[in-house]
């Protein structure tokens, strides 16, 4: 049997190499194959120093995730770490890559570290709904302070080498050659005392600095209960020696390691790595050097903008000179923007400025765009004009995409000669902020017109999700569903204001009505209206939203929605109310009382029937990938893990049960079909994965 990992040694340095494709995680065998190792060095004499450094393309990036759901099996990873600190002989660890979590506590368990200049330490434990578990919660704060432990391990961000060496954490930063500057530091080191970091003593700390970080990291957390267990453990331990600190971190640890927010946490992290095997996944994408965007509005801006911090060329087409030069001002802002946040040096957008962004009134300008996006008005006839034009001018080869969030890209794709290299990029807004990318894939486009989708969504650092064409594609559709579902929430009795505190509640941050309110309800109903032909007469229509826009009532930007926004602080608006009552009073429906949890018990399984018949049609490929687009485009608490995870976590039997209980009811139209059967696949897919 192969070991993961190995030992050499030569001129009395040894070095333990540990080699776990994909990332070195500490699976079993590495923990094995590392106390194995350290028994050898301990028992040899000859041996002086030791570097612990891993082959591949990273450093240890922690413990191994798939292991979590499982007993743990020993040895366990803090006694390895504390086997290693005990050792009389000094210990480098050479980091390159990523050292995270026990990856990265391995390292503090060492010595000394170096670090190569592109590596990255962190302690993303956090994330994934648990705490560091192997020491990680006692040892750094003794490295570098209480401030500086709490902002890293309650955040999870991770520390580049330049930052790690003058936080303390890197004793050197290695510029080329990694196991040179390791052995460099090792020989200087060899006879000096060793530093291990449980000798020291707790971090001194003032108890106002924690009551200070718990209000601020308790509202960024909304609801996740890690990162605040994080804190109050590097609290409680402040003062403790180090044994009983890595007492009561082995605790924590354990009482959240598989707990429902650890589950999904764990969920999310696979499904997000997973969005990626596509049917088209061994096509070759086109080489896109150039993009080009039509349209310069908020989304078009957006688009041009994400391009152009990742280092691409963009031409920006408007229907005149004036607007051209409008949209190019508005892109310009965006990257204005960033520079101010730091997240774009000030060179690159001169560079920009002189010359990679274009702006133009003429199609002719994209005739060297391999990848052109359309970003117009959400009006098939508008799209469908675009799209003959770009046809005439773009290249025979280039994808042509539009960014539509609901129309059919087949439609549109049927305009051109070329419907095979027609796809729809549905961007969130703003498009150079949301992560989200849905990548919608008409019948006819070509593998090698979808792998340029997921190309360039790598390439702008997007979450890219497969998605078939329909009304609204994953995300909007569910949308669509749920807020038909909010809509039966206030006509049956419940406020809006109700139903929006239940939404924050649960963790999302906003309400369905105040979001409304803030896009601007004249969209919602225009979509109404162009799906009003298409509609099941037996549908249950809520008007209340339509008589709002009648009237002028078009949201915050009109003063008044749902809510009334004269007063500066945002309050129920009496006319909305007013027609609330009115239409219940018209359908006579005795108004009822809901509490929270019924509000979000009918709008989850709202999310969860759609998603059901999302999969059964085949418009996602996984229901992980479903719950990637409710967490990264709208805002569904990721330690909720999605709605179809939270169906897995209540059993199909339940969700049916209270699925047909609400259908039942006659304020409730849907059709369950396909449900069980899609549902147990997915659970099949979930049990295979193991
Ligand atoms: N365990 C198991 N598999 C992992 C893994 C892990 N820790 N990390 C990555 N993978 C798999 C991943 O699923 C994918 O598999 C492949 O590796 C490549 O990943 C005791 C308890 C390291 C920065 O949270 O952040 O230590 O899809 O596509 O973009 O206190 O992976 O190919 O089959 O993401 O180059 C803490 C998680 C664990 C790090 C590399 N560690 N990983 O990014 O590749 S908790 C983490 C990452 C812990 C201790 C506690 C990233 C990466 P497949 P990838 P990448």
């Amino acid at each position: 049997m192969t070991t993961p990992v190995s030992l050499s040694h030569a001129d009395g340095i040894a070095v333990i190499t540990i080699d776990n494709p994909p990332v070195n995680a500490v699976s079993q065998a590495v923990r094995q194959g590392l106390a194995d190792s350290m028994a050898k060095i301990a028992a040899d004499a000859s041996i002086r120093g030791i570097i612990l450094s891993c082959a591949g393309r990273t450093f240890v990036a922690g413990a191994d995730i798939r292991e979590f759901g499982k007993p743990p099996a020993p040895p366990m990873l803090r006694d390895v770490i504390a086997g290693i600190e005990a050792l009389d002989k000094p210990v480098v660890a050479a980091i390159h890559g990523t050292a995270l979590g026990g990856g990265f506590e391995l390292a503090l368990g060492c010595h000394y570290r170096v670090m190569h200049r592109s590596a990255f330490v962190g302690l993303p434990e956090v994330t994934l709904g648990i705490i560091p578990g192997a020491g990680g919660t006692q040892r750094l704060p003794r490295l570098i302070g209480i401030q500086a432990s709490i902002d890293m391990i309650t955040s999870g961000r991770r520390v580049d080498a330049a930052e790690a060496l003058k936080l303390g954490i890197a004793d050197a930063v290695a510029e080329g050659d990694l196991l040179g500057s390791a052995r460099k530091l090792l020989m200087e080191k060899i006879a000096a005392p060793i530093p291990r970091l449980s000798d020291r003593p707790p971090a001194a700390t003032a108890p106002e600095i924690f009551a200070k970080a718990r209000q601020q990291i308790a509202t960024r957390a909304r609801g996740q209960i890690s990162p605040v267990s994080a804190l109050d453990l590097l609290a409680e331990t402040a003062h403790m020696d180090f044994a009983q600190g890595m007492a009561r971190e082995a605790e924590i640890f354990a009482g959240l390691r598989n707990s429902g927010q650890a589950r999904a946490l764990r969920h999310i992290f696979f499904a997000e790595r997973e969005i990626g095997k596509i049917p088209e996944a061994d096509a070759r994408p086109l080489p896109v050097a150039g993009l080009g965007v039509v349209g310069g509005g908020l989304m078009g801006t957006g688009i041009a903008a994400s391009a152009l911090l990742a280092g691409m060329n963009v031409t920006l087409i408007e229907r005149d000179a004036a607007s051209a030069e409008g949209a190019r001002n508005r892109a310009l802002g965006l990257l204005k923007a960033s520079v101010e946040r730091g997240k774009l040096a000030q060179a690159d957008y001169d560079a920009i400025a002189a010359g990679r962004l274009h702006a133009s009134a003429s199609y002719a300008d994209l005739a060297e765009a391999d990848l052109v996006i359309e970003a117009a008005f959400e009006d098939l006839a508008v799209k469908q004009a675009i799209f003959r034009e770009l046809d005439k001018v773009a290249k025979p080869e280039a994808v042509l995409a539009t960014n539509t969030s609901y129309l059919d890209v087949g439609a549109i794709a049927a305009v051109t000669a070329r419907p095979e290299r027609v796809i729809g990029l549905h961007f969130f807004s703003p498009a150079h902020i949301m992560k989200l990318l849905e990548v919608v894939v008409p019948p006819k486009a070509r593998p090698e017109a979808v792998a340029t989708g997921f190309a360039l969504g790598r390439r702008l650092g997007k979450i890219a999700v497969r998605a078939g064409v329909c009304d609204g594609f994953i995300g909007n559709r569910i949308l669509s569903a749920y807020r038909k579902q909010a809509d039966y929430l206030i006509e049956d009795g419940a406020a809006p204001a109700e139903v929006d505190a239940a939404f924050k509640n649960f963790g999302l941050p906003m309400g369905v009505f105040e979001m409304q309110d803030m896009a601007g309800l004249d969209i919602g109903w225009a979509n109404r209206r162009a799906l009003a032909p298409r509609r099941d007469p037996r549908e249950r229509y809520v008007e209340i939203g339509d008589l709002i826009c009648e009237r002028g009532h078009l949201g915050r930007k009109a003063g008044r929605g749902y809510y009334n926004y004269s007063g500066g602080v945002p309050v129920p608006d009496d006319e909305a109310l007013a027609i609330i009552a009115a239409e219940r009073t018209r359908k006579g429906i005795v108004s009822r009382s809901f509490t929270s949890d019924e509000i979000m018990d009918r709008i989850l399984l709202a999310m969860i029937n759609e998603g059901a018949r999302i999969l059964d049609e085949g418009i996602a490929l996984r229901s992980g990938d479903i719950d990637v687009v409710m967490v990264n485009g709208y805002g569904f608490p990721r330690w909720r893990g999605g709605p179809m995870h939270m169906a897995d976590e209540m059993g199909l039997a339940e969700v049916l049960r209270r699925i047909e209980a609400l259908a039942r009811d006659d304020t409730w139209f849907w059709k369950p079909s396909g449900l069980l059967k899609q549902l147990a696949d997915a659970k099949r897919r979930f049990a295979d994965k193991g």
